[in-house]
């Protein structure tokens, strides 16, 4: 529930910035704590630029390291009902708690033929995406090269960050 206009955001201090929008990028604080020093941001627009700026910024190895932050879909953790609150959200939305057994292990083994590959997980905006999306999604990036998919991986964790802001802050109509 979108609840903070941004003026509100740009009074809040550094810890109450972290705790509020810490998990955007999923278990990431660290990019949150970054772009609070870039205060004031003028509208909601500005704020993502800020996260997605300093996303781009990363070194290659970094960006492989905020993709490892991310849980597998449909893999362990949110078998064992262990996703952040936003990630249990997202997959649910994409249908993944739905998933028939043969769905879960092909998306299984998908993901694991994917980790092998490029050493980080798959990721993927799961609200812009149902569970037939994400399957072929991950069939034809599998066949891409480890730089090309560092970089589509952060292109969907800036979308998954677009999103969990969208739920926290106001966007105020443009006159
Ligand atoms: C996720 C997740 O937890 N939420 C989302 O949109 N995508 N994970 C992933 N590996 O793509």
């Amino acid at each position: 529930m979108a609840s903070l206009a941004i003026a509100e955001v740009n009074k809040l201090d550094s810890e109450e910035f972290i705790e509020i929008f810490g998990n955007v990028v999923e278990n990431c604080k660290l990019a949150t704590a970054a772009v609070w020093s870039h205060k004031p941001f003028q509208d909601v627009d500005h704020l993502n630029q800020t996260i997605a700026d300093f996303l781009d910024a990363l070194p290659q190895k970094g960006k492989e390291g905020v993709l490892r932050c991310h849980p597998d879909l449909a893999g362990r953790l949110a078998q064992a009902g262990q996703l952040t609150t936003e990630s249990t959200q997202e997959q649910k939305s994409a249908g993944l708690d739905q998933l028939t057994q043969d769905e879960l292990s092909t998306l299984t083994d998908l993901n694991q033929q994917y980790k092998v590959k490029f050493g980080f997980p798959f990721v993927i905006c799961a609200r812009l995406n149902k569970k037939a999306a994400i399957l072929n999604g991950l069939t034809e990036r599998l066949k891409h090269g480890a730089e090309e998919e560092t970089l589509a991986g952060v292109e969907e964790v800036k979308k998954i960050c677009r999103l969990r802001i969208a739920d926290i802050v106001t966007s105020e109509a443009k006159l």
